[in-house]
């Protein structure tokens, strides 16, 4: 059985996110999403609509994703791959390069985002409706 993991905040989960939990489990069996708890949303500057009880519950509901952990660091990502027996390790290429230190690891790959959607686009779009 190959083992997937990925991380985000995925919160005000859309088509991007979505896409990415559909072609980070086409590269195995099980996907493993580690989402940014609330205290280290802060540490990353952002400020999520729901919280991570909600984040979580909602990811758990998606067909493609078999186990969501929190991601409480930066630095849990070594440990996770080796406690979680993670052949391949999955991201946006927003991140790209960022975490080829896990090659050490496991397969490293980084998928092209969604374009034009993104959690803060949503954010400013409600906000001018709201507004005009
Ligand atoms: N994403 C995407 N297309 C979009 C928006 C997001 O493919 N239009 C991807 C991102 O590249 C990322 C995942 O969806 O792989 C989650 O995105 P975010 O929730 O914004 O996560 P981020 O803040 O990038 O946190 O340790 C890693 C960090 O926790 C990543």
């Amino acid at each position: 059985m190959k083992r997937i993991i990925t991380y985000g905040t995925f919160d005000l989960l859309h088509i991007g996110h979505i896409n990415i939990l559909r072609r980070a489990k086409g590269f195995g069996d099980y996907l493993i999403v580690a989402i940014s708890s609330d205290q280290f949303n802060a540490i990353k500057d952002k400020q999520a609509y729901y919280t991570f009880e909600h984040r979580k519950a909602i990811l758990e509901a998606v067909r493609d994703v078999d186990q969501v952990i929190p991601e409480n660091s930066w630095k849990q990502k070594i440990e996770d791959v080796q406690k979680y027996n993670i052949d391949t390790f999955v991201m946006g290429d927003d991140w790209k390069s960022q975490f080829d230190f896990l090659n050490d690891y496991c397969e490293v790959v980084y998928l092209s985002r969604t374009v034009g959607i993104s959690t803060s686009k949503i954010k400013s779009d409600l906000f001018k409706v709201q507004n005009d």
